[in-house]
């Protein structure tokens, strides 16, 4: 962890400032009939989960290049989200994925992060490489598989993931499967979701009362032709079909380039079946850069069908599972996540403050110009004293990516941590 006397001499040294800011955009705010206490309250109250693969260095497609002092093992990770919880105080809960964080004692496990101040969000399954030792290969793919034994095979593991995740104190499983062609005529269109359904009904079945399982659609890759569950609408009908515990998990690089993901997302409440998020930024595909480093205005969008929609009556039974999942190649991904969760916590406090009155009577008169102003009158409002503030007051610092440079906490865990193996091909 960061010695607490430094990230409080940090603070000490931005307070004046931070105080003039917040006083500042305070006045804005009460000018728009804003009270920004409010506002930072609902800031403090925000929070969202970190990827355990999200603080290893990912790579892309063809090759890692791993940096230092990376996490080696599961506890590592978690030591890492910790220092992230710890300087932004918005992300208690990691999200762990299984077998990459596979050990002998899961209520050690728990204990772990609970000593560390975490706890565990949504486990994630994969069957989307094989494993050393694994008796059948998801080659030609794992739920959906012509061999119902790869079909078993796989419906074990994510029931395992369950049983883990229940040991783990979570309450949900995300499903994510490579599984498609990537050839016409490979597969058999229709067959093939059939035999996800079949598969997802065995998993959902297993999965204890209170349980969610979240069905994450991807448009494509790594199969190029056909993917079983590309779309929001593969992933609806699957949640229709598999009942009340099965929701549809939204992970914002999963789309087509241009798609309107902030309208998926007021289709998916409007049907009671918003489970989740993956937060991450993309321009082309599933890229998994920072959440709001490419499209700061899309992220804002879909915060606002979020914050609006629970407004206006049509909320679905339980808030959405916010998580971030993205892969980080030229940065220090424990920088990239806290610029991440950064992000995601402006989208949200922008969202709170449209003017959701104004917004309203805009569209009823078919104005437009004033529908998009009231929008555009929030995202350009710079709430950054906001959300330094709510840091502050939850005891992290007010310029986190700063206060982990000034730490030298990298250079320390690369003592900690020698590499343990050079570059490697894959994403993973
Ligand atoms: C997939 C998907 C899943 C994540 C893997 C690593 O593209 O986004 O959520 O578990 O990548
Ligand atoms: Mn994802
Ligand atoms: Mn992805």
């Amino acid at each position: 962890m960061i010695d607490a006397g430094l990230i409080a001499d940090h603070n000490a040294a931005r307070a004046d400032a931070l105080v003039e800011d917040y006083a500042a955009l305070g006045r804005q705010l009460a000018r728009r009939g804003v009270e920004i206490e409010t506002i930072t309250a609902q800031a403090q109250a925000f929070s969202v989960a970190v990827p355990t693969w999200g603080v290893g260095t990912g790579g892309t497609r063809f090759a890692r290049f791993p940096g230092p002092g990376e996490p080696r093992d599961i506890h590592d990770k978690l030591a890492d989200c910790a220092v992230i919880q710890q300087l932004c105080r918005i992300i208690p809960r990691v999200s762990p994925h299984f077998p990459w964080d596979a050990v002998g004692d899961y209520a050690g496990l728990r204990a772990e992060a609970l000593a560390l101040g975490l706890s565990f969000d949504a486990v994630n399954s994969n069957t989307f490489q094989d494993q050393p030792g694994q008796a059948l290969s998801y080659k030609f793919g794992s739920l959906t598989h012509t061999d119902a034994a790869v079909r078993a095979q796989a419906v074990a593991h994510n029931i395992d993931c369950i049983r883990i995740g229940q040991a783990l104190g979570a309450s949900a499983l995300t499903v994510w499967i490579a599984d498609g062609s990537n050839f016409p005529g490979q597969s058999d269109l229709g067959a093939a979701f059939d035999r996800y359904l079949d598969s997802m009904a065995q998993i959902v079945a297993a999965a204890p009362d209170g349980w969610r399982v979240f069905i994450e659609h991807k448009l494509y890759e790594p199969a190029f032709y056909s993917t079983v569950i590309a779309d929001w609408g593969s992933s609806l009908m699957a949640a229709q079909a598999l009942g009340p515990k099965a929701r549809c998990l939204v992970d914002l690089g999963h789309h087509a380039p241009g798609a309107n993901i902030e309208q998926i997302v007021a289709r998916l409440r409007r049907a009671g079946k918003l489970g989740g998020f993956h937060f991450n930024d993309s321009k082309y595909g599933d890229d998994d850069l920072d959440a709001g480093a490419i499209d700061p205005f899309r992220l804002f969008l879909v915060f606002n069908e979020l914050v609006g929609g629970a407004q206006d009556g049509a909320q679905e039974d339980e808030a959405p599972a916010l998580m971030i999942d993205q892969s980080h190649n030229v940065t220090d991904p424990v920088e990239s996540l806290i610029a991440s969760a950064g992000e995601i916590a402006r989208a949200h406090v922008q969202a709170l403050i449209v003017d959701r009155e104004a917004l309203a009577a805009a569209q009823q008169a078919n104005d437009a110009l004033a529908a998009h102003a009231a929008l555009k009158a929030a995202f350009v409002t710079d709430v950054a004293p906001i959300l330094a503030e709510a840091r502050r007051r939850a005891g992290g610092a007010i310029d986190p990516v700063a206060a982990l440079r000034a730490s030298g906490w990298r250079a320390e865990m690369a003592r900690q941590r020698p590499a343990v193996a050079a570059g490697s091909a894959g994403i993973v």
